[in-house]
């Protein structure tokens, strides 16, 4: 038996400078959802915790970018972002901000401890400092070539292509993102926390959870362990942040990573306050042995919740460690990666402006990155939504309730005609729990879901055989234990379903008209059962489908404003932004040569129905003719095309667009708004001619 008694669950702090999108919520707010609501449905005591992460040059570039104040723009994101997620049913116990007076406590009061025990030491650092603009750098103020890998768009602590971290002056070619010039070398003094010190601390923590923690995590780990931990910056020259709390330190702030972990602590001192009992907090993160500890994060924030963070909980000593940390990798979108600067972004809350909660979160659990990075197309959205939950799940419960309410009265019918085949039916709903629960239990949420939709396809199979529609007239007592029977299997399906589709479970519940006997809980599913009689609610559709009008719309939206240059500077005003797009990453000749363009007549042309961008054109490369789809129905009629000669890429794979192959794509350059202009050959040629 375990010794703790209770788990507390944080996710990652999101920071307070833009939106959350779909990929945080793949990443480190759903699954800690589903972990917790299934911890909830076992019994245990749970504590959720999570909070905006409110400093940091990420919320100074938002606000220069937007011409704001950081507090405005905290303000504006910490609201929003608390709402998206309650739309989305995270259900936090408490969702706190790290500008709040009781976290700069928090933080200093941790900051003081170290310094008094003589753990943080001193150090002059070599910093980039922009004369300009008369500020030294922050990391994310800089941008250069990594010194690891060339990738020339890097920022100053860590790089985007090949996630190394580095001095932001070891950068090549540093160019500060404030004022568009060469920032110069000057040093400056800053504490640092000695993370070289607790190394032997840490690799014995790490091989202690060795057996439990996801492999993803456990090789990053082991890779900072094996290069050698080294001391870590724990101050900045910033004048946003938690000022540092010690004598001749004006200017300089608590680096954000230091004191944005520390916000797990604050939040729940916070938490303890609102309900009226302020040292509470101390049961949670103080009583390490009966206290389990999970830490939900991205992939990106692995080095600061497995070492930096865990040495700081030793070095205070009497704290609680995270005992796993289920870290995920990164969600993309539609193929591309989520960027905020490049606007190829969905907003959690403006996607469920158009769609509910429910089938969002089966269809990110259904996808999550557990192991590898994972894709979010909408069309994969659309199919899960129409060939999964309303074909399987939603239409097994439909169908018995309505049966239930035509044939028996609206009530749960007699079970007296039970035979064998229904009491196996009956048993197996505690198999099927255990195998949901076991995959939660490992954080693996795909498997876990797809195991409760094997226990959805199992009841939709035992109805088909039961065939109650049948019976209802030959053997009125088979049918009606038939519905009984499912009727039972739709409570359960409630209960494993919950943790993903909260939602959809509540309105199983009032479907259910569950009486106040019924539990709320896992092992209630395959033990209790309502008895005949029971008069149900009133039955409605679960899930309803989605059709391609829905998607193409949000797709129309992505695309027409995704794709922005990414601004070079940020200070700047934006009409002094470069007009062209920055030149992307460099290739070789080689590279290039693979991709085989060719002059292309097309030959026919027409509109994808209920589509005012999408054309579908058939076209003659010389060889053979090709399907082709293409967004330029705004700037182009069919009739404008037929006969017209354009260049397309021949050796592209095969693509579906709103259930319409295209066979290639052909060339078209971008105007300022967005209209596409058509890439065609300047004097006279034929089709098949090669382009190069
Ligand atoms: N805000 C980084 C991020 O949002 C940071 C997480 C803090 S968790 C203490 O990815
Ligand atoms: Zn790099």
């Amino acid at each position: 038996m375990p010794s703790w008694k209770r788990i507390l669950v944080t996710s990652a702090l999101p920071y307070a400078n833009g939106a959350v999108h779909l990929g945080h919520l793949a990443g480190a707010y759903l699954p800690a959802d589903i972990f917790v609501r299934y911890q909830r449905l076992r019994g245990m005591d749970v504590l959720y915790l999570c909070g905006s992460d409110e400093h940091g040059v990420s919320v100074l570039i938002s606000a220069m970018r937007e011409g704001k104040s950081p507090q405005e723009i905290i303000d504006y994101y910490h609201d929003r972002n608390r709402r998206a997620f309650e739309r989305a049913g995270i259900g936090f116990d408490h969702y706190s901000r790290t500008s709040i007076p009781l976290h700069h406590r928090t933080a200093q009061e941790w900051f003081l401890d170290l310094h008094a025990k003589n753990i943080l030491r001193k150090r002059i650092e070599r910093q980039l400092f922009d004369e300009k603009a008369g500020i030294f750098l922050p990391d994310r103020f800089v941008v250069g070539t990594c010194p690891h890998c060339g990738y020339e768009r890097a920022y100053g602590d860590q790089c985007e292509n090949c996630s190394r971290y580095y001095d932001q002056t070891d950068l090549i070619r540093p160019t500060s993102l404030l004022s568009g010039t060469p920032p110069v070398v000057r040093e400056a003094e800053q504490w640092y926390f000695p993370l070289g010190e607790f190394q032997e601390n840490l690799e014995r923590y790490v091989e202690s959870h060795a057996g439990d923690w996801k492999e993803n995590v456990l090789q990053q780990v082991r890779g900072w362990l094996k290069a050698g931990l080294t001391d870590r910056p724990i101050t900045r020259d910033m004048m946003w942040g938690v000022p540092v709390p010690l004598p001749n330190s004006e200017g300089k702030v608590i680096y954000v990573w230091f004191e944005a972990v520390l916000g797990y602590i604050s939040a729940a001192k916070e938490w303890a306050e609102r309900i009226g009992d302020p040292e509470r907090w101390k049961t949670w993160w103080c009583d390490p042995v009966h206290t389990r500890y999970i830490a939900f994060i991205g992939k990106d924030n692995i080095v600061f919740h497995c070492l930096m963070f865990p040495a700081m909980l030793i070095a205070r000593g009497r704290h609680t460690l995270p005992d796993n940390v289920p870290a995920n990798e990164f969600l993309n979108l539609q193929g591309q990666k989520f960027s905020k600067s490049l606007n190829w972004s969905i907003e959690v809350d403006t996607f469920l402006d158009t769609f509910p909660p429910d089938p969002l979160r089966y269809t990110l659990t259904m996808i999550m990155p557990e192991t590898r990075d994972s894709d979010f197309t909408l069309q994969e959205f659309q199919a899960r939504n129409n060939n999964e939950l309303v074909a399987v799940l939603g239409n097994f419960i439909n169908r018995t309730l309505q049966f239930a309410h035509r044939s028996f009265g609206g009530a749960v019918p007699s079970a007296e005609g039970m035979t064998d085949a229904d009491e196996s039916f009956l048993a197996g709903f505690r198999e099927s729990g255990e195998a949901v629960a076991t995959a939660i239990e490992r954080f693996r949420f795909r498997d876990a879901l797809q195991n409760a939709m094997q226990f959805a396809r199992s009841c939709n199979k035992y109805f088909n055989d039961a065939e109650p529609w049948r019976t209802v007239t030959t053997d009125p007592s088979r049918a009606a234990a038939a519905i009984y029977c499912a009727i039972q299997a739709v409570y359960a399906l409630g209960i494993y379903f919950e943790p993903f589709l909260p939602f959809s479970a509540e309105r199983v519940r009032a479907m259910l008209n569950l009486p106040p006997e019924a539990p709320r809980s896992w092992d209630g599913a395959s033990q209790y059962r309502l008895p005949a009689g029971h008069q149900l609610g009133a039955a409605e559709l679960l899930f309803r489908k989605i059709e391609d009008a829905e998607i193409e719309e949000v797709f129309d939206r992505l695309r027409s404003s995704g794709g922005d240059e990414r601004p070079t500077t940020i200070g700047l005003p934006a009409d002094t932004k470069p007009k062209t797009q920055p030149i992307k990453e460099r290739i070789t000749y080689e590279q290039f040569s693979k991709a085989d363009l060719r002059v292309a007549r097309v030959l026919e042309a027409e509109r994808i129905p209920k589509s005012d961008k999408l054309l579908r054109m058939i076209v003659d490369i010389g060889s053979e003719k090709r399907q082709i789809v293409a967004g330029i129905g705004k700037a182009y009629t069919p009739d404008e095309l037929v006969g017209k000669e354009i260049i397309v890429v021949a050796n592209l794979e095969p693509t579906r667009l709103f259930g319409v192959e295209s066979q290639g794509m052909l060339l078209a350059a971008t105007t300022d708004g967005g209209t596409p202009v058509l890439v065609t050959p300047a004097g006279p040629t034929a089709p098949g001619n090669i382009v190069k």
